[in-house]
């Protein structure tokens, strides 16, 4: 499927000049880093406070694992493929076509690249030069000696998904800012650089009163620099994955934009991190199919494989249909994102980037968790035992919907998304041109499906308000995700039929919108309560 996505993407002389870069990323996945992750399954990252001599050390060891993919990640241009742009706008489905290999292959690794491509864009959108001259050609080396990983610390206990309630303070010192918190959990640890929240002293309260600083986090003696690590989370999932709660005890930090408007300005990281989400939680479907089509080849149970089982073949088309429909959504926003960075979207193209990254990121995230429950179910009793890898991969994949905002606060993000006004019509444009491009009769019917959930989309928000918006609006951003998804479907699968006579994209298609796009309902507000509560009337 992701060969025939790239042949309809990216123009043939492309794809053949770079192909090479995705089947040998696609053989480590599949082959030596596979078997190092089996091998490598208990292996976590440990935290040593002290040294033998009790001096202050917070060591953290990472798995030989993460070593290894730091490594790749330089070398194979992780990063660096978005920011030299060699393909212009093409180039972030080159960057995000890797990701999608590496991803399911390094135990999450992709959580502090996912921050460093953040960090970089946020960077270069602040505009301050000194920081991006400073810390740009390090984030996005293909050199491992100078290639630098980035923290995103956002959260604290206060804050959670409200950032606004950061209590970490900033005092002046000279000419830089010395911040004082506690940052409760903060990702991949280890990273070189991290952008952070504080609020300036006789700052107001909320998001608007807090700044976005830039910090590095150790001094020239290669020591934390005014950092307390306490401990490592335990965490249910992303176990290979440092996440640390620390102390800031006057961390030496710049101001990157000014000295308010920090969520603003940190947003700009969010929606690349929550990019790296969709195409994460997406991968990691096709990582637990891939699995999951192998051993049906080798289980025989009732006289025959399981491939040969009509229910266990049917299940498994219903979870590749998933796979494909996130797919396409992720790397739609993927495509606009790149055309955004070398080309500029215009207002209505920005708006609709902006609605479709949450969108995306809350559809593949809740996707991923059922399509990975459901391939450990495919393994029977065998996917429920730990040395087999499968758990992880369930565990690993129920994070995609937690972190980087939840489905929820997601949703509200997708109503904050359409204040600035034109980003519904630009989804009707792009409804319009993927409808008038699809010809076979049978993707016409699913055109159709799409088209009709779609409108009443369209017209529930029309009407909405108040707390039926708020109660509506998991339901309005699922429709609009699942429905854009399936028109996306049939135009690769109208591609496909055309360019290379293949149906398998056409009963993808049939597929989703047999499992359902349409989700909006009426919002009974006083019900709900009742059930929510489990009251009587
Ligand atoms: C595999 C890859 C995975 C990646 C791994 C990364 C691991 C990192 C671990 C983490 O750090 S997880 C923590 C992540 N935390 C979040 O994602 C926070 C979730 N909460 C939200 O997103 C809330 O919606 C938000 C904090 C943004 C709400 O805060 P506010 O202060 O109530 O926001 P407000 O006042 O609505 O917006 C402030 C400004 O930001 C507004 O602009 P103006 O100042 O011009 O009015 C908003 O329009 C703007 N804004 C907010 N969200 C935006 C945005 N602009 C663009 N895009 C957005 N997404």
């Amino acid at each position: 499927m992701l060969r025939s996505y790239l042949a309809r993407a990216l123009p043939a002389e492309m794809l053949k000049a770079i192909e090479r870069e995705f089947i040998e990323l696609g053989e480590l996945a599949g082959g030596e880093l596979y078997r190092l992750q089996i091998a490598d399954r208990l292996n976590e990252p440990v935290h040593t406070p002290w040294d033998a001599w009790g001096n202050r050390i917070d060591h953290i060891e990472v798995s030989p694992l993460w070593k290894q993919a730091e490594r790749l990640a330089a070398e194979r241009g992780l990063i660096a493929t978005a920011y030299e742009r060699r393909n212009g706008r093409h180039s972030r489905i080159h960057q995000f076509a890797l990701v999608h290999l590496f991803t399911p292959a390094t135990d999450v690794y992709s959580c502090p690249l996912a921050m460093t491509d953040g960090a970089a864009r946020a960077l270069v959108a602040s505009g301050n030069r000194q920081l991006i001259e400073r810390a740009l050609p390090h984030l996005t080396s293909r050199d491992p000696g100078q290639f630098w990983t980035s923290g995103q610390w956002m959260t604290e206990s206060t804050g959670g998904s409200d950032v606004g309630l950061t209590e970490t303070t900033a005092k002046r010192d000279g000419s830089r800012w010395r911040l004082h918190g506690r940052k409760w959990f903060t990702s991949a640890a280890t990273s070189q650089m991290a952008l952070t929240l504080a609020r300036p002293e006789g700052n107001p309260g909320g998001g608007k009163g807090l700044a976005l600083f830039y910090v590095e986090t150790r001094n020239a003696g290669g020591q934390f620099d005014n950092i307390l690590v306490h401990r490592l989370k335990d965490k249910f999932g992303t176990r290979k994955v440092p996440t640390a709660e620390l102390t800031l005890d006057g961390t030496p930090a710049v101001a990157v934009a000014g000295e308010a408007d920090g969520v603003r300005n940190i947003s700009p990281m969010l929606n690349v991190t929550r990019t790296w989400n969709s195409v994460s939680a997406v991968s990691y479907m096709r990582r637990g199919l891939a699995l999951a089509r192998d051993y049906a080849t080798k289980r025989v149970a009732f006289g025959a494989p399981l491939a040969e089982k009509p229910l266990h073949v049917d299940t498994l088309a219903g979870l590749q249909a998933e796979y494909e429909a996130g797919f396409h959504l992720a790397f739609f926003a993927v495509e606009l994102l790149g055309r955004d960075e070398t080309e500029g979207l215009d207002a209505a193209g920005k708006d609709l980037l902006r609605l479709l990254t949450p969108i995306a990121k809350l559809m593949t995230g809740k996707q991923s968790v059922a399509v990975l429950s459901e391939i450990m179910e495919s393994f029977g009793g065998a996917g429920y035992i730990e040395d087999t890898g499968l758990p992880a991969l369930l565990r690993d994949a129920q994070v995609f919907s937690i972190w980087e905002g939840t489905t929820n606060v997601l949703s509200l993000d997708v109503l904050r998304a359409l204040q600035t006004g034109s980003a519904l019509s630009a989804l009707q444009v792009e409804i319009e041109t993927l409808v008038s491009g699809v010809r076979d009769t049978r993707l016409l019917e699913c055109a159709k499906a799409a088209q009709v959930a779609l409108l009443r989309a369209q017209q529930w928000i029309a009407k909405a308000s108040g707390d039926g918006m708020e109660a509506g609006a998991r339901r309005f951003a699922m429709t609009l995700g699942r429905a854009f998804a399936l028109l996306l479907l049939c135009r690769q699968a109208q591609w496909s039929l055309d360019h290379e006579k293949d149906q398998r994209a056409l009963h993808a298609a049939a597929r989703f919108a047999r499992n359902g796009v349409d989700m909006v309902g009426s919002e009974d507000l006083g019900a709900s309560s009742a059930l929510a509560n489990d009251v009587g009337p």
